[in-house]
């Protein structure tokens, strides 16, 4: 049985557009009379609650960036009073202060709602054993899957991220059957079970990876899913919105359903900041037509990605978007082209000689910059007595080189040579900052 979980995912669109104009109307006026900064900017650009008389109205209202978050921080944002407010979250970004998200219960329950519901999506049941390797404490994705999973009536290991050789010994011996992580943290827990002489297939009763919080490509989940035999499920969220579980991929979508009954997304020009018509790519911006604690409206993500405009083959009327595969932020411009990292991990793992592990480094030089792609081989490749290595070199160049338009200095390592990560990796060092 299902727990306590809602099944709007098959709504009728326009009975969905209509709760849709009904919530924001109340999430603005709401906002309007708490949150002082989001009246002066809506007074600024001549703006009233009364104004939003259709959903297109959406776009008469200001954005709201990270920045704010910061520049409010710790409560300039926060809409409820202090006694409904019964959980933080914070995430801590690259520089300065953290921000913050004091939630409701109620904005508890809603993501909890989202997250279960992303699980259903996958498959997920009550019969699931379910281990949240995602980190736990200030950081959703440990409490967001946590409670998902308990609404939906898996039973739950709270394990956290770290210690590999127990968690591969718990899911072995607890006959865990779903894992949650970020797909990097999934590829040190797969290295460790070789290590460990433990074969998925074999050995354990895993069947799928929720895998999030990072992007990762389509060819890094063909690869997961190949090696260690399991489905490889997308899911994707962010702390100032709740956390995971914003959107998820079911098996038929080549992309994520939006919860579009909790959030409602638009794409807009980041350049111009105009919105764009399904279809289009651009910055995704999210409004949290549910959550009162610390309400956004118009939130830039600065993930890219487009609205699909075609109807997904599983019937659920919630739209979807492509995978985020880039933030506008980890965009690299080199020789004055850009270069995502996604793009260069896409080549790599084209090449079947090579890890899905490697570092991209900027070094600035007198002349151009130095584009550098530590990548490690294969253990079985690198045991060998490689006579091919200068062919594999050349093979790597050309399947990134292809791809992003510059040409890259490939180095390879030796297996395990490059650091892992518990939690978000990172793959780059720009040395020009
Ligand atoms: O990463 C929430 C989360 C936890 C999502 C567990 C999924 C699983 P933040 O730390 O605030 O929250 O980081 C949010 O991570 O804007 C994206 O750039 C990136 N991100 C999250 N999920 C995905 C994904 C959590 N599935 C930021 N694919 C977001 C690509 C993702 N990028």
């Amino acid at each position: 049985m299902n727990h306590s979980i809602s099944t709007p995912d098959y709504m009728n669109v326009d009975d969905l557009r209509a709760m849709q104009l009904k919530k924001l109307q109340k999430l603005v006026a709401y906002e309007y009379e708490r949150v002082e900064l989001f009246r002066r900017r809506c007074d600024e650009k001549g703006v009233k609650p009364s104004d939003i008389v259709t959903l297109a109205d959406i776009s008469k209202l200001p954005f709201m960036k990270k920045t704010d978050l910061r520049d409010e921080y710790p409560y300039g944002l926060t809409a409820a009073p202090m006694k409904e407010i019964v959980r933080f979250h914070c995430s801590s970004g690259t520089t300065g202060k953290p921000i913050c998200i004091p939630n409701t219960m109620n904005d508890i329950k809603v993501w909890q709602d989202a997250t279960a519901r992303s699980l259903a999506m996958y498959g997920i049941t009550d019969e699931d054993v379910l281990q949240v390797t995602y980190g736990y404490g200030l950081f959703t994705g440990g409490l967001g899957l946590h409670y998902g999973g308990e609404a939906l009536g898996c039973a739950v290991l709270p394990i956290g991220g770290g210690n590999t050789e127990k968690q591969l010994m718990l899911m072995r011996d607890l006959g865990v059957t779903a894992i949650a992580c970020t797909p990097s943290y999934f590829l040190r827990i797969a290295d460790v079970a070789r290590q460990m002489g433990i074969d998925f297939r074999r050995d354990t009763k895993l069947k799928h990876g929720i895998f999030g919080a990072e992007p990762w490509t389509e060819e890094m989940r063909r690869k997961i899913e190949e090696e260690a035999g399991i489905i490889a499920h997308d899911i994707y969220g962010l702390t100032e919105i709740s956390g995971p579980g914003v959107a998820a991929a079911c098996e038929h979508s080549n992309g994520l359903h939006v919860f579009e009954d909790h959030y409602y997304p638009e794409i807009i020009d980041p350049e111009t900041l105009e919105p764009l018509p399904d279809g289009e790519k651009g910055e995704l911006v999210f409004t949290t037509l549910d959550r009162f604690g610390t309400p956004m409206i118009r939130y830039r993500t600065r993930d890219l990605t487009r609205i699909h405009t075609e109807k997904c083959k599983c019937g659920r009327t919630m739209r979807v978007i492509d995978r985020i595969s880039a933030r506008s932020d980890d965009m690299l411009i080199i020789h004055g082209v850009n270069v995502f990292p996604s793009q260069v991990e896409t080549g790599l793992l084209r090449v079947p000689e090579v890890a899905p592990h490697y570092q991209i480094i900027v070094t600035p030089t007198d002349t151009l910059d130095l584009l550098e792609i530590k990548v490690e081989l294969k253990p079985e490749i690198f045991a060998e007595d490689v006579t091919n290595l200068e062919q594999i070199r050349k093979n790597t160049f050309n399947a990134v080189k292809n791809i992003i338009g510059i040409s890259p200095k490939i180095t390879f390592l030796p297996p395990q040579s490059l650091p892992r990560s518990e939690g978000k990796i990172k793959r780059v060092i720009d040395n020009r900052k």
